[in-house]
């Protein structure tokens, strides 16, 4: 009985996310943004692949960044200093962002930048494998990253966040001489779980790969309002 009406409580509480993401998304179609949602453990490299993202891009894009953080600024305040607009969460207890805090994010967008003038809103989400993938919060497409110091089980562990990735970034792959572990067997457990996933190998320090994941971007891009080609 107890365990029935917990089973009701996450699909309500599912199903009010989703309704919330669906609007979210309905305010990124009008404006003509993209938005993707941006998931890992902590420390697998997200903060960096979007520092990196926009020292590259945001001569060619317009770019946000939504910053989910349990209670720090840090991630955001690196951010800034790339002259974007930043909006940063915090999500206090809560282990991932959801589609009314992101809705927050997009009110502050709204009030203090025109979002008309933005291409693309990167949300960087709370560090952890299992919740992010749950919610959505009304991105267009959801990227995954796996850094290699985390072991070739994962995606069959945490199989969630890796069957809802549309693009999984393998990261850190500079550090590959000095671990024992299995490129290939990363990617076979990865393709069991999501045949389709796109799949790049990158290393932000050496910035292997990173090229072929701007492009990715770019292509996820609908409307681009400054530039007329990017690439
Ligand atoms: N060796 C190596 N370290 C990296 C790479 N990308 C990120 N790191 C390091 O991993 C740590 C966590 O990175 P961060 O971007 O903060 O991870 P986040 O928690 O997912 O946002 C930092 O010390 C980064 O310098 C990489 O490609 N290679
Ligand atoms: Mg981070």
């Amino acid at each position: 009985m107890h365990q029935t009406y917990n089973a009701a409580m996450e699909i309500n509480l599912l199903h009010a996310n989703q309704e919330g993401a669906d609007h979210n998304r309905a305010h990124f179609d009008e404006w003509g943004i993209t938005c993707l949602n941006i998931m890992s453990s902590p420390g697998a490299g997200k903060t960096v692949l979007l520092e990196k993202t926009l020292a590259t891009l945001q001569d060619k894009l317009s770019i946000a960044v939504i910053e989910g953080d349990m209670t720090t600024e840090l991630d955001a305040n690196r951010l800034r200093q790339y002259n974007v607009p930043v909006i940063p969460i915090n999500t206090g207890r809560s282990c991932h962002l959801d589609s009314k805090m992101v809705a927050g994010g997009i009110h502050t967008l709204q009030q203090k930048y025109n979002p008309n003038n933005i291409d693309l809103v990167l949300v960087e989400n709370v560090g952890n494998l299992v919740c992010p993938a749950e919610f959505e919060v009304g991105e267009h497409a959801k990227v995954a990253l796996l850094s290699v110091t985390e072991g070739e089980d994962k995606p069959l562990k945490y199989p969630v966040m890796f069957q809802q990735a549309d693009c999984l970034l393998i990261t850190k792959i500079d550090l590959v001489p000095y671990l024992n572990i299995d490129l290939e067997r990363i990617v076979s457990n990865v393709r069991q779980i999501n045949p389709d996933v796109t799949i790049f190998s990158v290393s932000a320090t050496t910035e292997v790969g990173l090229d072929l994941w701007f492009y990715w971007l770019s292509t996820q891009v609908k409307h681009r309002k400054y530039t007329s080609s990017c690439f």
